[in-house]
């Protein structure tokens, strides 16, 4: 069954229904949306990814189109009682090109930013990417994909050249003899992942789990390494100095395939495994199971994902578990390799195509002449009226109103207010500028402190295409238009870049038709253009048309022509370098940002539970997941809690140097006595991100959600 096959929208067929896949997570989900008589439900699909599986927030996504706390017009915040009223469309389109032209003829064009979202379309984020550079002509643009899996994205690009999650399909884990994961905990962020994890053992393979917390993940495994947080790089070099002991080395792979490992040797000899006991509290023993059980195996899969990377030493830690899966031989081998599970809906195709800040279409560099010409080219605008790179998200929100820094933001899905480190300090620079506007489908936290709020289409109201962990690009289908008064990102970017031409002074002006005409409102067109724009690209598109996503289970890039084959499998001749090789890259640990001391002696960590997605802001709203998961808490031990007085249910407090969270204690055995962990999907009183340190990581930008040092209290 192809991926369009089960497609009937048909007019006048009722019910009507369409394939599209999951608006959450990077599997992507394949499911059956199906409306009659105005409901809608669904169903799920067989997909590859999926195979036929779907979590509870797929089974429930449909009940936010119909959700009563929908918006479904523009707001305006009242200059005279401070609130926001429902608007006009032209209202609130002028008030906004007014306030960005008078900010920009004031300020310069960098004074205003944008921040987008991995959870949008291809088409989305490609349109966005084009609108900062090309309506706007600020450098300022970045997103939420640098919280997520920047570190990664990093490592793979110094190690191999390109960087897509997953190089391999998700198939290929089924036929790993041992498979090693790293900070992820897909039972409750991927469930149906988890299928091809029971696959695996059922075909004889090891599981292997790296996380401080016994998770539903690593309660499945054959072996539980459970390290303090922040050792990931001290565990992942002792392992590759416990195989160069064995003599478990690739040596023909190391000398045909890599460059620079003399020096990796070098420098993991000092990481006896005794050493990295001492520093993450992982046994000698389990670390050399680990390493035996990755050295001796035909086929063996690492992957990592936000445990191991939100770390300001994440880069670097990512690296460390590329340097073992090359010196083991893995990576382009069939049913080997290392890989990182992409978070969002569209993580992957969300970072190639212009939100970055350092970024052009097709995983371009802005700063690569070459790569001007080509898209400016695209465009129709000089190459030379192209901006320069800008800045990482976390150094952009703060920024924000402050001297030199951006005066107003445009906010395209995403959540900050809730889910960017240092939570408070970004709410205090939000509300510090003098325009801030939000594009969302509901009023998320931050759309509440914003200026202008626009209604935007949801997932099952739009074309488009999404690209999932595996670097499979995969169509999203329109079961029905969206709702009177409410238009989709396309159309509004549109309408802003119409007005913005229209308020340029004179002499200067582009004439408003040019630019409707720079930016359709139709997903179709946009595609054909990201198309060129990605054509000979790292992360090309050219080949791949909506009509041969269709006649299959989607398309890998890179896919550079229409008659030639997509790419399911990367490095299996050679790597994305220069000269075909993949690098190793010294690396060593380092401590955490913050380390603990007398008075905040605790390691807090964060992450996610099954039934809340990311800032919650939808999946709050959604009844049986708020049944399901209805409040935060704060994960600790019970011998910690004895000390610390503290019963299960009771309120706790969680307080670092930047701020403090409250919510009800959860006793748990399985996680690290030294360690406490809190979800961060809430707001308020109880949201986690109060806590975290906005550290970020040299390289990528990642801020150190993972670790920082707190004390607890009974509240
Ligand atoms: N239910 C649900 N699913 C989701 C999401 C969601 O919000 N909710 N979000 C999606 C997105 S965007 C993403 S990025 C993915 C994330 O998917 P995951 O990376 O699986 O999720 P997390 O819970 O953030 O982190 C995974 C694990 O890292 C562990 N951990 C914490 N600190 C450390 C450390 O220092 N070292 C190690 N080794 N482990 C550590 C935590 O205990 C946690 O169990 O999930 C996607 N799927
Ligand atoms: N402490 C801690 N903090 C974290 C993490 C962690 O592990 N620990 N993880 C980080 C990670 S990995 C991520 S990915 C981020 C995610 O955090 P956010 O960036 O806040 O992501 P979402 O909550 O998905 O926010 C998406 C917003 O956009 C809206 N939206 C959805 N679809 C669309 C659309 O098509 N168009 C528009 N305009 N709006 C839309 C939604 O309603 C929602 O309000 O959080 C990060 N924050
Ligand atoms: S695993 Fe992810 S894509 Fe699949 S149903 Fe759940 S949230 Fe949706
Ligand atoms: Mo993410």
């Amino acid at each position: 069954m192809t991926d369009g096959a089960r497609s009937a929208t048909g007019p006048g067929r009722s019910p009507r229904e369409v394939a599209t896949h999951c608006p959450y997570c990077a599997l992507q989900c394949g499911m059956v949306l199906r409306e009659d008589a105005g409901a809608v439900t669904v169903l799920p699909r067989q997909f590859p990814t999926n195979r036929g599986g779907l979590c509870q927030k797929g089974w429930t996504a449909a009940e936010l189109l119909d959700h009563p706390e929908r918006l479904t017009t523009p707001l305006l915040r009242d200059p005279e009682t401070g609130e926001l009223r429902p608007a006009t469309w032209a209202a609130a389109l002028d008030r906004i090109a007014t306030g960005i032209r008078a900010i920009q003829r004031e300020a310069g064009r960098d004074a205003v930013a944008v921040f987008g979202g991995g959870g949008l379309t291809n088409e989305k984020a490609y349109a966005l990417g084009k609108f900062a550079r090309v309506a706007l002509r600020t450098r300022h643009i970045d997103y939420n994909g640098r919280f997520c899996m920047s570190s990664a994205a990093a490592a793979g690009l110094r190690a191999f050249g390109v960087d897509r999650g997953l190089p391999f399909p998700l198939a290929d884990l089924a036929r790993a003899d041992t498979l090693l994961l790293v900070g992820a905990n897909p039972a409750e962020t991927m469930p149906p992942m988890v299928r091809w994890l029971n696959e695996q053992r059922r075909n004889g393979g090891r599981l292997i789990v790296v996380d401080p917390r016994a998770t539903a993940t690593a309660r499945q495994a054959d072996l539980h390494l459970q390290p303090l947080p922040g050792t990931d790089l001290a565990v992942a070099n002792a392992l590759l100095h416990i195989a160069l002991t064995e003599g478990w080395i690739d040596q023909a792979y190391v000398a045909e395939r890599t460059t620079g490992f003399p020096v990796v040797r070098r420098s993991v000899a000092a990481w006896w495994p005794a050493r990295a006991e001492q520093l993450s509290g992982v046994p000698v023993a389990d670390l050399e199971a680990t390493a035996r059980a990755l050295g001796t195996a035909g086929r063996a899969i690492i992957l990592t994902a936000r445990g191991a990377e939100q770390h300001a030493k994440g880069v670097d830690t990512v690296t460390a578990y590329v340097n073992l899966a090359l010196a083991l031989g893995l990576p382009g081998r069939p049913g080997s390799g290392y890989g990182c599970l992409t978070g969002q809906g569209n993580g992957q195709g969300g970072r190639e195509h212009g939100q970055k800040a350092d970024q052009l279409p097709g995983y371009r560099r802005i700063d690569d002449p070459a790569a001007r010409e080509h898209v400016a080219g695209v465009w129709g605008v000089p190459a030379d009226e192209l901006p320069g790179p800008g800045v990482p998200a976390t150094e952009l929100l703060d920024s924000l109103g402050t001297p030199g820094g951006p005066r107003a933001l445009l906010v395209f899905g995403s959540n900050p207010v809730v889910s960017a480190p240092r939570a408070s300090h970004v709410e205090r620079r939000l509300r510090g500028l003098d325009l801030l506007v939000v594009a969302d489908l509901l009023l998320s936290e931050t759309a509440a402190l914003a200026d202008v709020v626009l209604p935007t289409a949801q997932w099952a109201e739009e074309d488009g295409t999404m690209t999932n962990l595996e670097g499979r690009v995969l169509r999203r289908r329109a079961l029905r238009p969206p709702p009177p008064g409410v238009r989709t990102d396309l159309a509004i970017l549109a309408d802003l870049a119409t007005r913005l031409a229209a308020a340029e002074p004179a002499g200067a002006a582009r004439p408003a038709a040019t630019a409707a005409a720079r930016f359709p409102t139709d997903p179709a067109t946009v595609f054909a253009e990201l198309r060129r724009a990605s054509a000979g690209g790292p992360a090309d598109y050219a080949g791949i048309s909506w009509s041969r996503i269709d006649t299959a289970d989607g398309v890998f890039w890179p896919c550079p022509t229409e008659d030639g084959p997509d790419t399911p499998r990367l490095f299996t001749e050679r790597f994305a370098t220069p000269d075909g090789r993949a690098r190793f890259h010294p690396v060593d640990h380092r401590p955490a940002a913050e380390p603990v001391c007398a008075d905040y002696p605790l390691h807090f960590t964060t992450g996610r539970v099954l039934a809340q997605y990311q800032s919650g802001t939808q999946t709050r709203r959604v009844d049986a997941l708020r049944r399901a998961a209805p409040d935060a808490f704060v994960e600790l031990h019970p011998d910690l809690a004895a000390r610390l007085g503290i019963d299960d249910g009771d309120p706790v407090r969680v307080t670092s140097r930047r701020g403090d969270m409250r919510a009800p204690a959860r006793l748990s055995p399985t996680i690290r006595p030294d360690t406490v962990f809190a979800p961060f999907h809430w707001a308020g009183p109880a949201r986690a991100n109060s806590v975290t340190n906005d550290a970020v990581d040299p390289i990528s930008g990642m801020p150190e959600f993972k670790i920082c040092a707190v004390r607890v209290e009974k509240a």
